[in-house]
């Protein structure tokens, strides 16, 4: 017989996003008629815009062409679009070839727990994506279990409340080899500040620590002088890498397409260097993204492109400020939905998967429960913006009709 990995065994239950469907579904049997409107998942619902789309037909046209057919490429992606994001979106912060082009944001971050394996501690915002726990859970990243804190010894969970304004109390953070950190953030909501991220780059230095900055929201930042990327602090790239997306930007949460920055300056205890493991990894496990898709990430890079992402984001942020303006008249205490797409909204007197429950068996409004972001997350509901508007607003008519 096989022997499981042992390390399976210490995920808590099942992946967040999956359990949320599983029960949505339980509802839908019990209640066949039931308009459910989902505000979970962070699942983007526009259809493809039409540069873009045109740009994805031309890509599969080539293909079928003899001239136009291309096989396998460099597992790091085509040098065009590594060159197009080092200068449209990092305006020259980042080399052409420290951008490595990917299937999207989170196989990345699952690639990179391998690239820094078992033995790595790392710290966490909390409540943050369950990606970066869960994926450090399987490579065995966790320690030895500390029962009275009920946590693995090398996951540490830095609080990110109200109270400190999503901003983990840094002076009170033991060392870490990684430090997982999201801006925008999913799930609150908040993005820090320049001040905040270079505390966040100092510490990492003192530390000799690596951050892995998630972006994947950085374009629903609207607000002037709020950091987009954490290379816009001096000295980041001798400690962070970054991870970003075209999922939330152009409706790619299907199609596939992301990519990573690992600095050449990036290096390890011994002076090696990370970008280099970081090569030897994509080409030995992972074949590339699709040549067709990275034909549409050109695209959305081209002005045209851009202006349609920008309509893309803006009516997903259209649906943030509609959710928190009556979020925010029917009494509750909420956060984000503002730079960013989520709305982390606290519910008073009620366990997160309760209100979770609740609403959804009340109101058929599927939202995400706090808790499944980590303890930090107890006591909160997360809502999506990505949804279509006439969903958005009835949700909102049905949260108004009576309360909760
Ligand atoms: C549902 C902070 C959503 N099935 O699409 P990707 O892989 O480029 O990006 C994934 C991602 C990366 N980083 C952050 C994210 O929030 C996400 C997507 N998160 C959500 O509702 O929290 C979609 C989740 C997906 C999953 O399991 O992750």
């Amino acid at each position: 017989m096989v022997k499981r990995n042992p390390h399976m065994a210490k995920l808590s239950g099942g992946y967040l996003f999956p359990e949320i469907a599983r029960r949505k579904k339980a509802l839908l049997e019990k209640n066949p008629s039931a308009k459910v409107i989902s505000l979970g998942i962070g699942d983007t619902t526009l259809p493809l815009t039409p540069y873009i789309c045109s740009a994805l037909l031309d890509a599969a046209k080539k293909l079928g062409t003899k001239e136009g057919y291309s096989g396998y490429g460099d597992e790091q992606g085509m040098t065009a679009l590594r060159e197009k994001i080092a200068k449209v979106l990092y305006h020259g912060s980042a080399d052409s070839d420290e951008v490595f082009i990917s299937d999207g944001a989170k196989p990345d971050l699952g690639r990179m727990q391998i690239l820094f394996g078992a033995d790595a501690t790392l710290a966490v915002q909390d409540p943050s994506y369950p990606v970066y726990v869960d994926g450090s859970v399987i490579v065995g990243a966790t320690g030895p279990y500390n029962q009275k804190k009920q946590q693995y010894a090398s996951i540490i969970y830095m609080r990110c409340t109200p109270k400190n304004r999503f901003f983990p109390d840094l002076a009170a953070q033991p060392r870490t080899d990684l430090i997982y950190f999201c801006s925008p953030n999913n799930p609150t909501g908040a993005v820090a500040t320049k001040q905040q991220l270079k505390k966040l780059v100092d510490f990492a230095k003192q530390n000799r620590s690596i951050i892995i900055f998630d972006a994947a929201y950085a374009e629903y930042i609207e607000e002037k002088g709020l950091p987009k990327s954490i290379y816009e602090i001096p000295g980041a790239k001798e400690v962070a890498i970054e991870v970003n997306s075209f999922s939330k930007t152009i409706g790619f949460t299907g199609v596939r397409l992301g990519w990573c920055v690992v600095p050449k300056q990036l290096v390890y205890e011994d002076g090696s260097s990370v970008h280099k493991d970081w090569n030897r990894i994509t080409t030995t496990i992972f074949n590339g993204a699709s040549n067709l898709v990275q034909r549409g990430g050109l695209a959305a890079l081209d002005a045209e492109g851009l202006t349609e992402m920008k309509q893309t984001v803006d009516y997903y942020k259209e649906n943030a400020r509609i959710i928190k303006t009556a979020l925010d008249a029917l009494g509750f205490e909420t956060y984000g939905g503002r730079n960013a797409p989520y709305i982390w909204v606290r519910i008073k007197g009620k366990k997160s998967w309760d209100a979770w429950s609740e609403l959804l068996e009340q109101k058929h409004i599927v939202t995400t429960p706090g808790a499944g972001f980590g303890p930090g997350g107890e006591g909160f509901l997360r809502f999506s913006s990505f949804g279509r508007r006439e969903d958005v607003l009835l949700a909102v008519e049905r949260l108004k009709r009576d309360k909760l």
